[in-house]
């Protein structure tokens, strides 16, 4: 494939548009910054809506050739492009901890779980099953087939700035959609190295399209453009709702991976030495920033000074740093404003009454000061209703709820806008089957936390979470392709089903 290619660390990160690294039709650039440093990592090219209409423009030629090449064949390209993020793992992983912040450990996980979604669905290459099913009426076969949709706008967060492009464009691609790829702001290196990926495994011209750029510009005309056929977004409620609303007045198809405010319920009878380790992943791995992050505990009131004992002792002596620190276990947070909202939900919940035992405020100690970091909170006697234990923080900030039983505990999980993830701790098998089956969530973990879904198993939420469609697993195509029923008549002549009578003898 005779492609121009870009360096691995060029002057300016360009856009990926045609099959041609180009600058951005206006010309302007901006920084991408580390957040544990302020150091500035790279130039970018910052898109507006010329170059999402070009991009668009491009995916729609290439989707004429590109739903023609055989499923087995796309496949292919997948499974090399696999075989190079396998072997850039630790690289990809080092850039990801500059760029997202996240300490190593994980975003080797992030990247990890990348490769495990391209092998898993390239592997869909050779089934995409449709099915055959008997006509009812004689000389008439039937059968349902996928067909892909055309082309997708994947709007993408800087959470999981590897793993969850991947969620969303090798399934497109492996359907025979064409894609458009809009990252977040805070994290285009980890784009600009998929793509780049893509193109080497041979994906043809037009097929995969990078636009960086604000989502008020790329973004709204992404959603907004008549060609534009699936939107598929990660993101705040607020902006999925945006989003439904302005593609449901062209009745586009959407697919929305939206937030969560998760909880861990530990019973009386949980093993409490796992429950604390479980609750200090979910709340602090990754700073708190995951759709799944577990930001309440639902703890039992016969164990509660003991659990809460154990949590504060450990939240405390969490250390903070540079993800490339081995010492550091728990990273910046991605940006500015990150910390500014973090702190305004803090002072909320002292003002509404909760007791902040451990943090609760920005760490500017020496070398901390370069960056955005807070420190691990941890909130006790809070309320259900109050508004730290109903929206969505997404930081290090944890809240404990105490209840009377089992089943107010289930009242409380399920009493949020949200429904992505929810965890309960118990030896008891009736109470651990009864929560399996009441937990309103669309994820659900027994004597585990709320973080660590596997790419295998449908991923998303119920009630705020999204819009009823689930990312990973088998699952996605659903949202990557549209069922074809196919009937072909054999009799030779007319055959009105539902009218005519099919003589049996
Ligand atoms: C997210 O936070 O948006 O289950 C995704 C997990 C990860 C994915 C999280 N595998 O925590």
């Amino acid at each position: 494939m005779a492609v121009a290619q870009q360096p691995s660390r060029p002057d300016v990160y360009r856009l990926y548009i045609d099959g041609q690294w180009v600058d951005a039709a206006s010309g302007e650039t901006f920084e991408n910054i580390n957040p544990a440093t302020g150091e500035v990592l790279g130039v970018f090219a910052k898109g507006g809506e010329e170059d999402a209409r070009r991009a668009v423009e491009a995916a729609r030629r290439a989707f004429e050739r590109w739903r023609k090449v055989p499923a087995p064949r796309r496949a292919e390209i997948l499974f090399r492009a696999a075989e190079l993020i396998l072997q850039r793992k630790e690289t990809l992983a080092r850039q990801m901890t500059q760029e997202m912040g996240k300490v190593l450990a994980e975003a080797r996980g992030d990247v990890q779980e990348g490769i495990d979604m391209t092998y898993f669905i390239a592997g869909e290459g050779r089934r995409l099953y449709g099915y055959t099913t008997p006509a009812e009426m004689p000389d008439k076969a039937a059968m349902a087939v996928r067909a892909p949709i055309g082309v997708v706008a994947a709007i993408t967060p800087w959470n999981f700035p590897f793993a969850i492009p991947t969620w969303k464009i090798i399934p497109a691609l492996v359907a025979g959609n064409t894609v458009v790829f809009k990252p977040a702001s805070d994290t285009p290196w980890m784009a600009y190295e998929f793509v780049r990926i893509l193109e080497e495994a041979g994906l043809p011209k037009g097929v995969i399209n990078l636009v960086y750029g604000p989502g008020s510009t790329v973004g709204e005309t992404l959603i907004r453009h008549p060609e534009v056929d699936l939107i598929s977004f990660t993101g705040s409620s607020e902006m999925g709702r945006h989003v439904a609303q302005v593609a449901g007045a062209d009745l586009k198809r959407v697919h929305l991976e939206l937030g969560g405010k998760n909880a861990v319920i530990v019973m009386d009878d949980a093993d409490l030495d796992l429950a604390v380790e479980a609750i200090l992943w979910s709340a602090f791995g990754t700073t708190g920033q995951r759709c799944t992050a577990g930001s309440r505990v639902i703890v039992h009131r016969a164990v509660r000074d003991r659990l809460v004992d154990e949590l504060a002792q450990r939240t405390a002596r969490l250390r903070l740093g540079n993800g490339l620190d081995p010492e550091t276990d728990v990273g910046p947070l991605i940006n500015r404003a990150a910390v500014e909202k973090v702190h305004s939900y803090v002072e909320i919940g002292k003002q509404e009454g909760a007791t902040l035992l451990v943090g609760g405020e920005p760490a500017t100690e020496g070398e901390l000061a370069r960056g955005n970091f807070y420190k691990p909170t941890l909130f006790v006697d809070v309320k259900p209703q109050m508004r730290i234990a109903q929206e969505e923080i997404f930081g290090p900030v944890l809240s404990v709820i105490t209840v009377e039983d089992f089943d107010e505990a289930i009242r409380v999980n399920n009493g949020v806008a949200y429904g992505l993830s929810s965890a309960i701790f118990t030896r008891d098998v009736q109470k651990a089957f009864k929560a399996m089956r009441d937990l309103d969530t669309g994820i659900v973990y027994v004597n585990h936390g709320t973080i660590g879904a596997e790419v295998h198993l449908p991923f998303g939420g119920t009630k705020a979470t999204g819009n009823g469609h689930r990312e990973a697993g088998a699952a996605a195509l659903e949202v990557y392709s549209e069922w074809k029923s196919i009937y072909v008549d054999f009799s030779g002549r007319l055959q009105r089903a539902q009218i005519d009578e099919v003589k049996v003898d």
